[in-house]
């Protein structure tokens, strides 16, 4: 079972789209394993998205993640990174398919509503980023219910 970083961003929480966003994770069979409501220090923002740090968006990005609070989850589930990444859909979302969280629910690309990790690697970095407290432990008793095995 794979583990995912999932970030409703100030957009999505301004906007009332939390319950959701959530709605479609749990229904589909993963599992909440983290859940956060916060503020993201600039610092910390300036962290999480290291990797883009050369870009010219990257300082309008780390306003945005900044500009109030967001939901950081952890939901656990097979092959979730990458079905959490279809679930999102694409980063631009004019190119995000429709029932898609961007396709239905966003319009500009430095207003996506939603991130998820884009790898397994990235994704145990982020989690150990955003929870180094550490996660919840349990499994649904529905598990059999959405599992084969
Ligand atoms: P992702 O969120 O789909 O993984 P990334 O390429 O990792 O996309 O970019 C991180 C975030 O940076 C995007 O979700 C979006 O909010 C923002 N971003 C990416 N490209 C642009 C851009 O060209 N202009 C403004 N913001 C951008
Ligand atoms: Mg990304």
């Amino acid at each position: 079972m794979e583990q995912t970083f999932i970030m409703i961003k100030p957009d999505g929480v301004q906007r009332g789209l939390i319950g959701d966003i959530i709605s479609r994770f749990e229904k589909k069979g993963f599992y909440l394993k983290g859940m956060k409501f916060m503020n993201v220090e600039r610092s910390f923002a300036q962290q999480h998205y290291a990797d883009l740090s050369d870009k010219p968006f990257f300082p309008g990005l780390v306003e945005y993640i900044i500009s109030g609070p967001v939901v950081a989850m952890v939901w656990e589930g097979k092959d979730v990174v990458l079905t959490g990444r279809r679930i999102i859909g694409a980063t631009r979302p004019w190119e995000a398919a429709p029932g898609t969280i961007r396709g239905d629910y966003a319009v500009e690309v430095g207003r996506n509503v939603i991130h998820g990790s884009d790898s397994v690697d990235n994704a145990k970095k982020e989690i150990a980023l955003w929870f180094p407290e550490g996660l919840a432990e349990w499994r649904s008793d529905l598990h059999p219910w959405v599992y084969e095995a």
